[in-house]
């Protein structure tokens, strides 16, 4: 039987040498042995010392970093004692802060578990003991400690570090998120391997609270409470369920969900449980299983249950807690405590953290500093977006709330993303008709559904990413029941720094394939204004509009590239319904402005059928085709479903060279054109030449949009080779690819 260790002075392994820990880590930073570095000078502990006053400003950060430095992997941690785990805790706190300010990233949700971080490699032994970070935005301080600390400058770039945790990365990544509510059951996964292996390392799930409203994290705990293999459960307490939480909804300005006020209870009703009172706590589960159940037992009769804590003893878990997650004694102290403890019941360590902690201005924002851009570590002010132009997700919510002061029946719904979905400014307006329920994206497609059932206008807004959740529902809920549900899907394509966990390159092929459902993708702004209008006015099937992260084009660029301009009846913000399924021509190819360099052939004509926002791109390529000769029609799909057949066909009968442009996967809009030009044989002859021109078949890393929009070989220069390809000039097409290619940060790539 393990026996318990408790209090402070416990240190792991044999190196518990009170008094000393402290040279003996300094000395680590030096290169000196353990007895050398007893045996340091006067001066080089004053060096050491001074490395932690404070600096510039909100930069409080240790001059050197000597813990931090001694520290290749999360082995080399167990030479410290738990009284200099502090100071290593305020070094990688610091280092994250740094790396973040050059870099952008999520800040807040590190910093907040900076220590729970430090504790969790020096008490467990990874790689071997497998920690799962659910989302895994919060992993950089882990990165930092697992090897990785060198290649922080490259956090979230092009060639560089994932700003998740991924199993190619390291192998202390045991497995990669992004998404949310995934740890619990990845981490069951692996205990119930353990156990069939007869291995018997541990396997720990780190959860948010705003992770833990997912419904699949309640799936994984009444498998795991029903189930004889050990799990921790860590829930990560931080009081930010949504981003950010605090906007307002029709349940005020509280976290979305019962269950955070539930954990709050448990919080202001209990005080944190120091490492004595939960060894006290686990001392009584032994010997036997069946003392666990005779302890839970008692302590129901005690009336420990209604105090709370025990929703999740109630799911079979072993609940510790509340547990001061910035506390180094107790963290260390209590998870020692459950590693030892004997027994195969799943257990729930509820730790109390605060995001942002320890940087001034991450504490102070309404955000909690969730994620920032590049900033200035002294003043905490990021860089500004240099957009002269206002973001999709902006345009969206002004259209949305324009409509919805006229229509009272219109109301919005988010997945716990007010801020990224813009739904905070619909709910500013109207709180009572806006919802944030939560990561639950299954349950807001279908509360949606049961709106829409009674005559509502849901507009449920989900990033494209995340609408991926809750695809059953949108089948079986909403299309199949031809609801008019409207799905808002913001962070279509390519997404930039978030990298392959965050694309929104699927849904065109996963909505594509559904019967009964209009699908929109704008080409600019007031493309988005009018597309949310026609959407206002769909009532009898589901519809879908999608569109990129990013800005707007400016009315200038639309004036001068689309030829379009704001219809002078139209309000500024509310655009004008489309005629459904009906495309629009931005540009005819002439017969050549130019000759054709090939002599008196007049040359092929192409086509450009572009949907969504690479309309743009498209016109520039004509723009170069044309001043080579090239003639060339650019035309603006706007629908995908129903596709503009007829504009299509006479296309392809008009054209030598029909190519599709989309910000998608294989499977959405050139997908579907050429079925149609199959169906209507309209490649029978060979006379037309197609090309889909899609996202690649591969995930594409982190990086910027461009960067990635170069990989996927779909930016402005693609297109125009691509097209002299087409019409006989592949050495014209070599060449122009070879000049144009956009360069990718070199200096990025680690
Ligand atoms: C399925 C899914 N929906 C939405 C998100 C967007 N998202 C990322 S972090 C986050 C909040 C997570 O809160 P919590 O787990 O408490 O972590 P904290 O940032 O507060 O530390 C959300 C909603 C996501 N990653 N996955």
């Amino acid at each position: 039987m393990a026996a318990f260790v408790c209090g402070s002075s416990f240190v792991a392994g044999t190196l518990s040498i009170q008094g000393t820990e402290d040279k003996e880590a300094r000395g680590c930073k030096f290169g000196l042995t353990r007895s050398a570095a007893l045996k340091r000078p006067r001066a080089l502990r004053m060096e050491v010392d001074e490395a932690y006053s404070p600096g510039q400003g909100f930069n409080r950060g240790p001059r050197s970093t000597p813990f931090l430095d001694a520290i290749n992997s999360p082995t080399d941690m167990k030479n410290l004692s738990v009284s200099q785990l502090p100071k290593l805790a305020h070094e990688l706190r610091w280092e994250t802060i740094k790396a973040v300010s050059q870099t952008g990233g999520h800040l807040g949700a590190s910093l907040g578990v900076v220590e729970l971080t430090v504790a969790l490699h020096y008490v467990f032994n990874t790689p071997a003991d497998r920690i799962v970070w659910d989302v895994a935005h919060q992993a950089y301080p882990h990165k930092i400690l697992t090897g990785r600390r060198h290649r922080m400058p490259t956090l979230r770039k092009y060639g560089g570090l994932s700003g998740f945790t991924k199993r190619d990365e390291s192998e202390y990544d045991p497995f990669g998120a992004g998404h949310s509510s995934t740890s619990i059951s990845a981490a069951l996964g692996m205990a119930t391997a353990r156990d069939f292996s007869g291995k018997t390392n541990h396997c720990i799930a780190v959860i948010g609270d705003g992770a833990i409203t997912g419904g699949m994290a309640y799936e994984a705990m009444n498998h795991a409470g029903s189930h004889n293999n050990r799990v921790i459960v860590i829930l990560n307490d931080n009081g930010q369920v949504s981003l950010p939480t605090g906007t307002k909804s029709a349940s005020g300005t509280k976290a979305a969900g019962a269950l955070s006020e539930y954990t709050t209870r448990i919080l202001t009703s209990r005080p944190f449980m120091d490492v004595r009172s939960v060894a006290k706590q686990l001392t009584k589960l032994m010997p036997s299983e069946m003392r666990q159940m005779a302890a839970q037992f008692d302590e129901y009769a005690r009336g420990v249950v209604q105090q709370g804590g025990t929703l999740f003893e109630e799911l079979g878990f072993y609940y510790v807690g509340p547990i001061d997650g910035h506390n180094l004694d107790s963290l260390t102290g209590v998870l020692q405590n459950v590693r030892d403890m004997p027994g195969n019941k799943p257990v729930l360590i509820h730790v109390r953290t605060e995001k942002g902690r320890g940087y001034a201005p991450a504490e102070a924002a309404f955000d909690k500093y969730h994620g920032v851009g590049k900033f200035n570590v002294s003043t905490g002010v990021q860089q500004k977006s240099t957009a002269a132009t206002l973001s999709y997700t902006a345009i969206f919510a002004k259209a949305l709330i324009e409509h919805a002061a006229i229509d009272r029946t219109i109301v919005g719904i988010n997945a716990a993303m007010p801020g990224g979905t813009g739904l905070s400014m619909f709910g500013d307006k109207f709180p009572s008709r806006c919802f944030d329920v939560g990561i639950a994206e299954q349950h807001a497609v279908t509360f949606a559904a049961g709106l829409a059932t009674e005559g509502y206008k849901p507009f449920c807004a989900i990033y494209s990413t995340f609408l991926q959740r809750g695809y059953d529902q949108v089948v079986h809920d909403v299309v199949l029941q031809r609801l008019p549900v409207r799905f808002i899907l913001d962070r279509a394509g390519l997404v930039g720094n978030d990298g392959p966990t965050h694309h929104g390159t699927f849904d065109l092929a996963y909505m594509g394939c559904l019967p009964n459902i209009v699908i929109m993708a704008p080409s600019d702004e007031l493309e988005l204004q009018n597309m949310i209008a026609t959407a206002v006015e769909i009532d009898d099937m589901p519809s879908v509009v999608r569109y990129p992260r990013g800005n707007g084009l400016g009315l200038d660029v639309i004036a001068q590239k689309f030829g379009t301009r704001r219809l002078e009846e139209s309000n500024e913000n509310m655009g004008r319904s489309l005629p459904i399924g009906k495309g629009r021509v931005i540009r005819r190819a002439t017969s050549g402005n130019k000759p054709s360099p090939k002599g008196k052939r007049m040359s092929p004509k192409v086509a450009l059928l572009s949907l969504g926002a690479r309309l743009l791109n498209a016109v520039e390529a004509a723009e170069a085709l044309e001043e080579v000769g090239v003639p060339v029609s650019v035309v603006d799909a706007r629908f995908m479903k129903p596709l503009d057949k007829d504009l299509i066909l006479k296309l392809a009968d008009t054209h030598d060279v029909l190519i599709t442009l989309e910000e998608g996967s294989i499977g959405g809009f050139g997908s579907h054109v050429l079925q149609l030009l199959t169906l209507e044989g309209k490649l029978d002859t060979g006379k037309l030449k197609v090309r889909p021109m899609v996202i690649p078949d591969v995930f594409i890393e982190q990086g910027s949009q461009t960067e990635q929009y170069e990989e996927a070989g779909l930016n402005t220069h693609h297109i125009v080779s691509t097209a002299l390809r087409l019409v006989g000039r592949e050495q014209e097409a070599i060449k122009y690819a070879k000049s144009s290619a956009i360069a990718v940060s070199e200096s990025t790539i680690a």
